[in-house]
């Protein structure tokens, strides 16, 4: 009998290194996340100490190449998200921050210098990187954004407001993107420059366990070498998005597993009217819908690893992943909470947790109706943006 856990047995399309990985990080957010969570979750922090122990598990940058990063294949990163987004999504999302925006940034566009300066001490978690291009009036369209750099004489002055800034308190250094003379150009802004500050956002529902921040940059001088000497327009920025939202098809695969899971557990003991509630008929199509959902969409993000792994995935397609998984990822948390009943509604039980998670999940990264928009246009060869 299929295992109601790996349906269509998914398990063994991976390899030996790929399931260690697995399991190892399985084994670090039941032992380090799960037992905390609810309470971080409840306080609004994430601890900071979290970026080490995520390094020593060589989780920060771990599909770099190179600068004492671990050089692993695109889908062993994507288990790893699955494995950390099953514990909660700002767990996933501070690795998807220091990984695939800030390090990738550097690791791609970055200087010789920047990349020795910064890359090995993020990859340890010693250095924590945000990642800064969305702006109060330009979220889903940021080539409209307002913050500027402009040259005075050797250096560069910047000026403006980031919003919604993961990490952004806690970290040691800052990707900032900015309009220029010569377009959209990208620095690496240490926090401690003068002129940077930052104000933390309260009163969030949602990645509660997560830093969210606004970043202000006013007379912020940097010498040129500060400067992301690779980023040339509005592609520099774009680019690190899709090695995030990569890892994003995969994390919200993981949440929706623990969701599935704590549903089909509690269908199995809960009893109402003499039987337990998994033995109506309701419960069974919520629970197989969930299943159908959560295999197909984790056989979709291995496809795309393993074509992202030979060279050949698209950002269009990247889109199609991130559009699919967490609108799905989204229903079976939905779906999960109403078997639970009351007890639904509570921080015992991880699914409303996940769910409110999953709400900014669908609206970060590009919300589901840009990567639909960018679909649309990638079949249609019509632009529908404006
Ligand atoms: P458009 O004219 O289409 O493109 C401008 C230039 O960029 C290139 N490009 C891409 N390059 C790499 N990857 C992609 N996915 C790319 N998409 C476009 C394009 O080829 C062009 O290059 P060039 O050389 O011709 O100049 O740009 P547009 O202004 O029309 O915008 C297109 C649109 C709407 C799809 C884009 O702006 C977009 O994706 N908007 C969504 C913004 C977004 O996703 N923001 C995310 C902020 S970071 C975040 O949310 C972190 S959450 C972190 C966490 O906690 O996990
Ligand atoms: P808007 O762009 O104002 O969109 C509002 C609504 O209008 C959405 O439904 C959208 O889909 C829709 N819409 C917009 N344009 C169109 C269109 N052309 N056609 C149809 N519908 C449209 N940003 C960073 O730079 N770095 C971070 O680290 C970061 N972390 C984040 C963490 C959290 C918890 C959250 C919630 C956000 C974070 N963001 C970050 C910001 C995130 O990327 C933006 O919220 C997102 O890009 C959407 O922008 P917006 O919120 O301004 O919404």
């Amino acid at each position: 009998m299929p295992d109601a856990m790996d349906f269509l047995g998914i398990d063994a399309l991976l390899d030996d290194e790929e399931r260690l990985i697995r399991d190892t990080v399985r084994a670090f957010v039941r032992d380090r996340i799960t037992p905390n969570i609810g309470q971080w979750f409840e306080d609004g922090t994430l601890p900071r100490e979290i970026g080490r122990e995520l390094g020593a598990l060589g989780l920060l940058g771990m599909h770099l190449h190179g600068y004492d990063c671990p050089g692993a294949s695109a889908v062993a990163y994507g288990i790893a998200c699955m494995e950390l987004e099953a514990g909660d999504a700002g767990v996933r999302s501070f690795a998807s921050v220091q990984g695939s925006l800030a390090m990738f940034a550097i690791h791609r566009f970055g200087s010789e210098e920047q990349k020795r300066e910064w890359l090995p001490a993020m990859a340890r978690g010693e250095k924590i990187g945000c990642f800064g291009l969305t702006e109060p009036d330009f979220g889903s369209n940021p080539s409209g954004m307002r913050t500027t750099a402009r040259r005075d004489g050797s250096d560069w002055v910047i000026d403006g407001t980031k919003m919604w800034i993961t990490n952004g308190s806690f970290a040691d250094l800052a990707i900032v993107w900015a309009r220029s003379d010569e377009g959209i150009v990208g620095f690496v802004v240490p926090t401690d420059t003068k002129g940077f500050s930052s104000n933390l956002i309260h009163r969030k529902l949602s990645l509660r366990a997560s830093v969210t921040s606004e970043l202000v940059l006013e007379n912020v001088r940097l010498p040129d070498s500060a400067r992301l000497p690779g980023a040339h327009g509005l592609g520099g920025p774009l680019a690190c998005l899709n090695e995030a939202r990569f890892g994003i098809i995969w994390g919200v695969m993981g949440a929706a597993r623990s969701c599935y899971a704590t549903a089909l557990d509690y269908a199995k003991s809960r009893v109402q009217f003499d039987r337990p509630i998994g033995a109506f008929q309701l419960t069974q199509e919520k629970l197989v819908n969930m299943l159908l959902e959560l295999q197909k969409g984790t056989l979709l993000a291995l496809h795309l690893g393993r074509m992202k792994d030979e060279g050949r995935l698209h950002p269009t397609q990247v889109s199609f992943g991130k559009l699919n998984n967490v609108r799905e990822a989204l229903a079976i948390a939905r779906e999960a909470r109403s078997i639970l009943g009351a007890n639904g509604v509570t921080l015992e039980y991880p699914i409303i947790r996940h769910m409110n998670n999953l709400e900014s999940v669908l609206t970060y990264e590009g919300t589901s109706e840009i990567h639909l928009l960018v679909i649309g246009q990638a079949i249609t060869g019509l632009p529908a943006f404006t």
